[in-house]
């Protein structure tokens, strides 16, 4: 028993507590950021990690061509300035390996895997009332019991196994992006197939086409791509930036998605001529990026008419890239309105279907019936491999908590209470779950803002939290049910205000047969989102019951 802070007096119910607080999710950017925290709080933490190591999204995705789509630069920890300033990023984008470098320098520099219990999974997580204590369960048959317990569990962390027929009789081997084997795949002189043309996908297919005898495509809806102007570092820019760093900082928490140094448009798409229109998305287009694209114009996101202007754009793009018409007329999306799907970024993605070696098959108009034993079939064709990549994404944003069994004791369970989509206030806490946090949980900006960013906003969220509690030696915090409905409905309205809903999309839970699709990321942007956070705070964290 350690109970340093919620154990340690008689007035407490939580005598029996392990630790103060349980981290599921321990070895990911949130993860850490959370140990570094709560451990400066003088709390006692214990986390579990699935992974064997630290690195989270970037310990699993290991797929060639794997790297971020946000500048390195910004996507980075912001809370040690000495970190921020003596790390050097080799490239505008980190790749994954160097990602996780950095992951592993953050856990060694701050001492914080000795809190980590790595390859465990926690199975289930329950809460009794009358000793206010979170019961958490491993595969390891590890018990542990704290007051607090905090989901890190990532927003892309479950892949979407495969489940098509015949899969199991197929001969060669197969993969999916999301867990790439860590002794990396050599695919080189073989006869692969890739299913799947979301992010994942279009990073890795450039780089399978150059290994690969011959590479299938098997799209079945077309996605938008930017090219990202990848570059090594440049000195100046660097130099800059990092003396820039307190600065811009502060000034992301102020903007949509958590980067500063975008200037917001001030112009609708349709209040300038088409030539001025198309130098400006020519202008970004060759700077790259997502953000810088997305900033063209102030309504892209929200007024149809005005995005068809963009979509176009891109359109035509592919269509002067790719030789073949009718590869560039199947590459070139009409099913969603540009950036209501995840934007990708890509490096050389559409020159790559000018290669001999690279075949795209249509598989929305014959699908995929089968994996056979030497490949797969669709509607209208079989096609011999040797090897076969899903890149078919994630059951993303409510996948890993629900693969746990969340539950107050004698109340539903979380699946229960999801049943019909994600419920949160502020994406924080879920009415009825007391003392259950989540980072970057449905509700809260999370995908759609800087990752490491909303992570640092979360957990200093959290960790204040708890300090409140603590000073006022309370032991108990929940989201009013009134409170949670409210921001599930303004949640909606936001949405609905946007081109967002337009798209199939995983915010949405539409890649995922039967999950119900409510849209889960908050895309009121990251500045007023933090501002209402503060401003519950402020007001006696309004929305929450708090007691002893
Ligand atoms: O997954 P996705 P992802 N038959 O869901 C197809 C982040 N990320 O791993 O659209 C045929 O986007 C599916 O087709 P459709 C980023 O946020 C970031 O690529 O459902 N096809 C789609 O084409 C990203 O958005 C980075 O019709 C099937 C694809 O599989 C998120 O992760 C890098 C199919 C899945 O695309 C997820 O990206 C990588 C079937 N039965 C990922 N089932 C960076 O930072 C599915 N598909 C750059």
């Amino acid at each position: 028993m350690v109970g340093s802070a919620w154990g340690a007096t008689d007035s407490m119910s939580v005598k029996s507590a392990d630790v103060d607080v349980v981290v599921v999710g321990g070895g990911g950017v949130a993860g850490l950021y959370l140990l570094y925290r709560l451990r400066g709080l003088g709390l006692s933490v214990t986390a579990f990690e699935a992974g064997s190591d630290v690195g989270g999204t970037w310990y699993w995705n290991r797929y060639p061509g794997c790297r971020c789509d946000v500048d390195s630069l910004e996507y980075s920890y912001s809370f040690a300035n000495d970190l921020q300033q003596e790390w050097h990023w080799p490239e505008r984008y980190g790749t994954q390996p160097e990602i996780l470098k950095y992951v592993n320098h953050v856990a060694d520099r701050f001492d914080l895997r000795r809190y980590i219990q790595f390859n465990t999974r926690v199975t289930s997580a329950v809460f009794d009332t009358n000793s206010n204590l979170w019961t958490v369960t491993t595969d390891q048959n590890g018990i542990i019991r704290a007051p607090f317990c905090v989901m890190a569990t990532g927003n892309l962390s479950t892949p979407r196994k495969p489940d098509f027929p015949g899969i199991d009789d197929f001969q060669g081997e197969w993969y999916h992006t999301g867990l790439w084997p860590h002794e990396g795949v050599d695919l080189t002189g073989l006869r692969v197939g890739i299913i799947g043309t979301g992010s994942s996908g279009v990073q890795s297919i450039p780089h399978i086409a150059a290994q690969a005898k011959h590479l299938h495509v098997f799209q079945r809806t077309a996605n938008f791509s930017l090219p990202a102007r990848n570059e090594p570092m440049n000195a100046q820019t660097e130099l800059t930036h990092k003396a820039e760093y307190p600065v811009r900082r502060k000034a992301a928490y102020d903007t949509p998605f958590g980067i500063a140094g975008y200037p917001l448009p001030d112009k609708s798409a349709l209040e300038v001529s088409a030539d001025e229109r198309d130098q400006i998305y020519e202008r970004k287009w060759e700077q790259g990026g997502s953000i810088s694209f997305l900033y063209s114009f102030n309504d892209l996101l929200t007024n149809k008419a005005a995005n068809d202007t963009a979509s176009e754009f891109v359109r035509q793009k592919i269509r002067s890239t790719v030789k073949n018409q009718e590869v560039a007329e199947l590459l070139a999306p009409h099913t969603h309105p540009m950036g209501t799907k995840r934007l990708i970024l890509d490096t050389n993605y559409y020159e790559t279907y000018n290669r001999d070696n690279v075949t795209l098959v249509d598989v929305k108009s014959a699908p995929i019936e089968e994996i056979t034993r030497t490949g797969l079939r669709t509607a209208q064709a079989g096609y011999e491999l040797d090897a076969i990549v899903f890149a078919t994404g994630f059951d993303a944003m409510t996948g890993a908590m629900l693969d746990i069994d969340i539950r107050v004791e004698g109340g539903p369970s979380l699946k229960e209470a999801w049943s019909a989509g994600p419920r949160t206030y502020l994406g924080l806490m879920i009415a009825g779950f007391p003392n259950l946090f989540m980072i970057m949980g449905p509700g809260s900006p999370s995908v759609k803002a800087q990752m490491i960013l909303g992570a640092e906003q979360h957990t200093d969220w959290i960790a204040e939290c708890l300090q409140h509690l603590r000073s006022r030696e309370l032991s108990r915090v929940e989201a009013t049910a009134e409170a949670e409905e409210n921001w599930v409905i303004h949640v909606k309205e936001v949405a609905d205000s946007t081109l967002y809903p337009l798209a199939n999309s995983w915010y949405l839970g539409a890649n995922i047969p039967g999950k119900p699709q409510v849209f889960m990321p908050y895309v009121g942007g990251f500045g007023p989102y933090k501002k209402k956070c503060d401003e519950v705070v402020a007001n006696g964290y309004e929305g929450f019951v708090l007691r002893r």
